[in-house]
C-alpha cells in the first residue's frame, strides 16, 4: 500500500490503535485514507471539526447473544453483531451476514465501506452492516427458522424503516430475510414492509433484487469496458463464489455474450470450457442448496472440478471475484496478469488484498472497487424501500432499467473524479473520493453530531 498523508496519517494511527486486531477493518480504513489525501489538500474544510475520525468511528455497535435449540434439543449460543456506522445520509442500510468467519472487524470492515457504496449510489442510505458467527452449513429448515427468530427477537429493537434497514449478504437469502421479518412482524404487531428488503415478491419483495447485485456489477464492467471502445463479447470470463452474486454475474456476463469457464465455492472450482450451465448451477445451489462439486457428477463429459484449487489460475480476460474478503492475492493478480487478464471487476466486498490491487493498477489492468462495482444491491434495496414506502410494485423491466442508470451513474461518477484529481482511470480513488465527498458535504450541514 502507498503512503497516507501525514495530516491523515494519525487518523489511522489512532483507528489502529483503538480497533486492535481488527485486521480487515484496519484495511478498509487505510485503502480510504490513502484516497482522501488528495481531498484534503483541494477541500482543507472536509478535515475540520474531526470529521475524519468521526467517519471512522461507528455511531452506535451493537453485541448480542443469540440462543437457539437445534434439533437434537441442544441449546446453542451465537453471537449477532449490528454497526450502525453512520446516519448522515438516511437510516441505517446495509446486509446481514451468517458465517462462522464472523466477528466485530468484518462487521466494522463491511459497515465501513458500506458508508461509501451507498453514497455512491445517489439514494438517501446510511451504512451499517450485522451478522452473527452462526453457521449454515448443514443444518435444516427449520434450525435456520428458529435461529433467525431469535437473531430478530434482540435486534428488533434496534431496527425500523426510519432508523436501520437490513438485507442479506452471505448465508442470508431470500428465506432467511422471510423468517426474519415474520418474527420482526409478530413482535412489533406492525407490517412494516421497509424495514428490511430483499423480501420475497408476495410480502413487499423488489423485482429485479435478487438478481441486482450481479446484474449490476456487470454493467459496471461493461461500462468500463465502453471507454476502450470494447465490449464483453467473446470475453472469456472468470466469476469466483457460486452464492447470490456469482450466479447473476453469471446470468448477465452471458446474457452479454462473454463465456463463463468457471466458477468456484470455498472447496474448490468447476471448469467448464463449454461454458458454466447456469440452469444446472441454479438447480443446485438455489434449489437443493448443494456443494458445487455436483456440477460435474451431474453435468458429465466437459466439466472438470478442481478441488483445493485456485480459480485465479484459469486463463480469462474478466475476472469477477464474488466470494469474499481478501480471497483474490497478490500472488493470484500475478498470475491473472500473467495470462492477460484486463478487467477485474469486484462483486464481494474487498475481495482482492491491497497489494493485488497495486498489481493491476501497476500493470494497466481496469479495475472496479466492489464498492463502487456491487452497490448495485444495495441501491435496488432503496428501491424497494420506495416502492414499500410508496405502497406500490414495479416491474421487472422498470427495475432493472432504474438499476442499469444508477449503475451508469456510479461508473461515471468515479472515473469523473478520478480525472479531477489527477488520476484517470483509477476506479479506486473515484469512487472513495466521491462517496466521501457526499457524506462529508452532509454531515457538515448536520453539525458535530
Ligand atoms: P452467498 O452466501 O450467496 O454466497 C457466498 C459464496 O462465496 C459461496 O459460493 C461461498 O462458498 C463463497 N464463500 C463464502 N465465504 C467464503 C470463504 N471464506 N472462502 C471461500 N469462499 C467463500 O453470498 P453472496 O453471494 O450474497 O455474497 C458474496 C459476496 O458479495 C460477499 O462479499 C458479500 O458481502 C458481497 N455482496 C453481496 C451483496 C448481496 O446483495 N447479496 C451485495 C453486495 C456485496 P461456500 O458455500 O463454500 O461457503
Ligand atoms: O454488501 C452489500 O451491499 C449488501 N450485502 C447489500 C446490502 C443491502 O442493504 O441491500
Amino acid at each position: 500500500m502507498s503512503k497516507i498523508d501525514e495530516k491523515l496519517q494519525p487518523v489511522l494511527d489512532e483507528v489502529l490503535r483503538r480497533n486492535a486486531g481488527e485486521a480487515e477493518f484496519h484495511q478498509a480504513v487505510h485503502e480510504v485514507l490513502e484516497s482522501l489525501g488528495r481531498v484534503v489538500a483541494k477541500h482543507p474544510e472536509y478535515a475540520h471539526h474531526a470529521l475524519i475520525e468521526r467517519i471512522c468511528e461507528p455511531e452506535r455497535q451493537i453485541i448480542f447473544r443469540v440462543p437457539w435449540v437445534d434439533d437434537s434439543g441442544q441449546v446453542q449460543i451465537n453471537r449477532g453483531f449490528r454497526v450502525q456506522f453512520n446516519s448522515a445520509l438516511g437510516p441505517y442500510k446495509g446486509g446481514i451476514r451468517f458465517h462462522p468467519s464472523v466477528n466485530l472487524g468484518i462487521i466494522k470492515f463491511l459497515g465501513f465501506e458500506q458508508i461509501f457504496k451507498n453514497a455512491l449510489t445517489g439514494m438517501p442510505i446510511g451504512g451499517g452492516k450485522g451478522g452473527s458467527d452462526f453457521n449454515p452449513r448443514g443444518r435444516s429448515d427449520g434450525e435456520i427458522m428458529r435461529f433467525c427468530q431469535a437473531f430478530m427477537t434482540e435486534l428488533q429493537r434496534h431496527l425500523g424503516e426510519y432508523t436501520d434497514v437490513p438485507a442479506g449478504d452471505i448465508g442470508v437469502g431470500g428465506r432467511e430475510i422471510g423468517y426474519m421479518f415474520g418474527q420482526y412482524k409478530r413482535l412489533t404487531n406492525r407490517y412494516e414492509a421497509g424495514v428490511l428488503t430483499g423480501k420475497g415478491l408476495v410480502y413487499g419483495g423488489s423485482r429485479a433484487r435478487t438478481e441486482a447485485t450481479g446484474f449490476g456489477l456487470v454493467y459496471f464492467v461493461q461500462q468500463m469496458l465502453a471507454t476502450k471502445g470494447a465490449t464483453l463479447d467473446g470475453k472469456r470470463v472468470v466469476v469466483s463464489g457460486s452464492g447470490n452474486v456469482a450466479i447473476y454475474a453469471i446470468e448477465k456476463v452471458q446474457q452479454f455474450d462473454g463465456r463463463v469457464l468457471a466458477c468456484s465455492d470455498s472447496n474448490g472450482y468447476v471448469l467448464d470450457e463449454g461454458g458454466i450451465d447456469l440452469a444446472l448451477l441454479k438447480e443446485i445451489k438455489e434449489v437443493r442448496r448443494e456443494r458445487l462439486s455436483d456440477y460435474v457428477r451431474m453435468k458429465g463429459a466437459g466439466a472438470h472440478y478442481i478441488e483445493g484449487g485456485s480459480i485465479w489460475d484459469v486463463a480469462c480476460d474478466v475476472a469477477l471475484p464474488c466470494a469474499t474478503q481478501n480471497e483474490l492475492t497478490g500472488k493470484d493478480a500475478t498470475t491473472l496478469i500473467r495470462n492477460g487478464v484486463q478487467v477485474v471487476g469486484e462483486g464481494a466486498n474487498m475481495p482482492s488484498t491491497p497489494d493485488a490491487v497495486d498489481l493491476f493498477h501497476q500493470n494497466g489492468v481496469m479495475f472496479a472497487p466492489g464498492k463502487a462495482a456491487n452497490a448495485g444491491g444495495v441501491a435496488t434495496s432503496a428501491l424497494e424501500m420506495q416502492q414499500n414506502a410508496s405502497r406500490d410494485s414495479w416491474t421487472f423491466d422498470q427495475t432493472e432499467a432504474r438499476l442499469a442508470q444508477i449503475m451508469r451513474g456510479i461508473h461515471d461518477n468515479c472515473a469523473a473524479t478520478a480525472d479531477e484529481y489527477s488520476a484517470p482511470g483509477n476506479y479506486v480513488l473515484g469512487a472513495n473520493i466521491a462517496g466521501f465527498v457526499r457524506v462529508a458535504e452532509a454531515m457538515q450541514s448536520l453539525g458535530v453530531i
